[in-house]
């Protein structure tokens, strides 16, 4: 069995939008996985890794950090799987919405979602990740917070190219899930999850497209402590 370390946050929510990324990604293959909730603070448990972000998975003797990483793991080892890339051609593609979705959505979701988030946070987390939002943003949680009306207008805006594709498909990988969906997910998850304020309005493609990923794989990310 592939065990899974990821982020718990206060009343067992599970915030780490990477390790959504990889959650889906096993849930994709049909992998059985053992979860092991760590706090932000707790890198001893994660040494082992030799880093000291989550995602880290383990499987057998193999560990693997880094949720790309990680993917490119379990489509190797598990060919015989259902693809999370399609291919080559696919892969590349689906390692491009994974660097757009670092590069371009995540640094917008972390000012629009970091003013709920520590508040979701155990307490001994608290001012760690306070002190990382300060040192990426140059603002504190609450100055975030007051900004999230307009952080969250830009947000969507910075998704567009994926609505303009989810209004004539599915999913990002066609009429079926692939990685890119579960990069793209991952914020919004992040967002149902630290924040009471909905993000997606009813009536954008994106919204029916995260109701149709949310129900994937048996409800399996539905069924998480979450807001909405
Ligand atoms: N590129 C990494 C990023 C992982 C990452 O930044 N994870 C966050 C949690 S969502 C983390 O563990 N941060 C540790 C910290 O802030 O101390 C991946 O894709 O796995």
């Amino acid at each position: 069995m592939i065990e899974l370390w990821e982020l718990r946050g206060q009343n067992d929510r599970r915030y780490s939008n990477f390790s959504w990324r990889t959650r889906m990604a096993l849930r994709h293959k049909g992998l059985s996985v053992s979860v092991q909730p760590v706090l932000l603070t707790d890198k001893a448990s994660i040494d082992f890794s030799g880093g000291k972000t989550v995602p880290v998975i383990r499987d057998g003797a193999r560990v693997v950090r880094d949720s790309w990483q990680i993917a490119e793991y379990l489509e190797k080892q598990y060919p015989e799987q259902p693809s999370l890339f399609g291919g080559d051609t696919g892969k590349s593609l689906c390692q491009f919405v994974n660097t757009w979705v670092d590069r371009s959505v995540v640094p917008i979701a972390f000012q629009a979602l970091a003013g709920d988030a520590i508040l979701v946070q155990d307490p001994t987390d608290q001012p760690h990740f306070r002190a990382t939002v300060e040192k990426f943003t140059g603002k504190s949680p609450e100055a975030l917070k007051e900004a999230q009306g307009k952080t969250f207008e830009r947000l969507l805006a910075s998704v567009d190219p994926a609505r303009a594709l989810l209004k004539r498909q599915a999913f990002l990988g066609g009429d079926a899930p692939c990685y890119a969906d579960y990069s793209l997910f991952s914020v919004f998850q992040w967002a149902r999850i630290v924040s009471p304020l909905p993000l997606l309005p009813a009536g954008d493609a994106l919204a029916a497209w995260f109701g149709r990923v949310l129900d994937l794989h048996d409800g399996h990310a539905r069924d998480t402590p979450a807001f909405y």
